[in-house]
C-alpha cells in the first residue's frame, strides 16, 4: 500500500473470515498512520443489495489493533485522558508562572527604587539640592525627555513630574514600561548658597547662618507625608521626596510617549497619581496633595513607592560635608 500523507480511501472491498470465506463488505481508510486505518463495515456481507450499503459498524480489525498498539496509536479515550491531563499540568504550571513573573517585576521595580534614592543622595551630595521633576508629557525622543527641569534661587518651578532619569543617570520606567511620578519639596531644590530662608522657615534668636554649600540648613523641613490609606494614619512625614512606580495596574502612570494611563479608581491609588492643576497648568499630586499611600497591595492597589526622610538627607549632607 501507498505511503498515506492524508485520509484517503486506500481500498473497498471483501474481508475474508479466516477460512478465506466472503465475510463482511468494508471500506477501508488509511490514516496519516497506517496504524490508525479504520474499516467501515457493513456486516450485512457483499450479498447486500442495498446502495449505499448499510454501514453497521466502524471499528479497527482485530489485526490493526494490534498494529496500532505496537505503533502506539491511541484510542480517543486515551486522548481524551491526556488532553485532560495536560489541561491539569497547563494551568497549574502557568499559573505559578504568572505569580512569579509579577514577582519578579515587583522585586525589579523595587531595587530600582533603591537605586533611584541612592542616586538623589548621590546627586544631593554633589550639587547641594534635588533635583527637579522632569516634564512628564515629552515624549522619550524629546531632547528634553527625563531633564529635570528650571528652577530659581527659591526653587523649583515645577514640583510634581517624572523621576528626571536623564539628569540621575538612572532607568526611565519601572518593571512595567512606566515612568517613575516624582514630587520633591520645594526648599530642598533651591540652590546654594541660599540667600533667605523661607517665611516660617529656621526661626530662631539668633537666626541661623545662612548654608553655603546646599540649598537647604539643618532647621528645614520637609513638606511630603506618606500615610497607610487615603484620609488615614500617617506613616512618615517632613519628607523631602517621594518617588512612586505605579505598579503593574500602571493606573496614572506616564508612558515612555508621555500620555498619561488612565487613572485607577481605586482611592489610595489616587493619592499617589498626577493630575493636572486647571487654574496653574501644572501638575501636582492628587487627592490629598503631597500625601502619598504606602500600603501592602491588594485586588486594586499596586503602587510602590520610595522617599527620602529630612533627617535622613541631612546626615548624608552633614557626611558629605555639605552641612555644618
Ligand atoms: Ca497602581
Ligand atoms: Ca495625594
Amino acid at each position: 500500500m501507498p505511503a498515506m500523507n492524508s485520509w484517503s480511501l486506500s481500498d473497498w472491498g471483501l474481508i475474508h473470515d479466516a477460512g478465506g470465506r466472503c465475510g463482511s463488505f468494508a471500506f477501508r481508510f488509511a490514516l496519516p498512520r497506517p496504524a490508525m486505518r479504520l474499516e467501515i463495515v457493513n456486516n450485512d456481507g457483499p450479498r447486500s443489495s442495498s446502495w449505499p450499503p448499510p454501514i453497521l459498524e466502524i471499528r479497527q480489525t482485530p489485526d490493526l489493533r494490534a498494529l496500532s498498539a505496537r505503533n502506539g496509536g491511541f484510542t480517543l479515550t486515551e486522548v481524551a485522558v491526556v488532553l485532560i491531563i495536560v489541561g491539569l499540568l497547563l494551568g497549574g504550571v502557568l499559573g505559578p508562572l504568572s505569580a512569579q513573573n509579577d514577582l519578579r517585576a515587583t522585586n525589579e521595580t523595587k531595587a530600582a527604587l533603591a537605586e533611584i534614592r541612592e542616586a538623589l543622595f548621590g546627586y544631593a551630595a554633589a550639587k547641594g539640592r534635588l533635583p527637579c521633576p522632569a516634564n512628564p508629557e515629552l515624549a522619550n525622543n524629546d531632547v528634553s525627555a527625563g531633564v529635570e527641569g528650571s528652577y530659581i534661587s527659591t526653587g523649583c518651578a515645577n514640583l510634581a513630574g517624572v523621576l528626571p532619569w536623564v539628569t540621575l543617570g538612572v532607568g526611565e520606567t519601572d518593571a512595567w514600561g512606566n515612568r517613575f511620578s516624582y514630587v520633591v519639596s520645594t526648599k530642598f531644590t533651591r540652590p546654594p548658597p541660599l540667600a533667605a530662608f523661607a517665611s516660617g522657615e529656621c526661626t530662631g534668636t539668633p537666626p541661623p547662618s545662612l548654608p553655603t554649600s546646599a540649598g537647604f540648613a539643618l532647621c528645614t523641613v520637609g513638606d511630603l507625608s506618606i500615610a497607610n490609606t487615603a484620609g488615614g494614619v500617617g506613616v512618615a512625614s517632613g519628607l523631602t521626596v517621594v518617588v512612586v512606580s505605579h505598579g503593574k495596574n500602571g493606573g496614572g502612570a506616564f508612558l515612555t510617549s508621555g500620555k498619561q494611563i488612565p487613572i485607577s479608581s481605586d482611592n489610595d491609588e489616587i493619592e499617589n497619581l498626577l493630575i493636572k492643576d486647571s487654574a496653574t497648568g501644572k501638575w501636582k499630586n492628587a487627592g490629598f496633595d503631597k500625601v502619598f499611600i504606602k500600603k501592602a497591595p491588594t485586588v486594586s492597589f499596586d503602587d510602590e513607592l520610595t522617599w527620602i526622610s529630612t533627617p535622613l538627607l541631612l546626615s548624608r549632607m552633614m557626611s558629605a560635608g555639605k552641612l555644618p
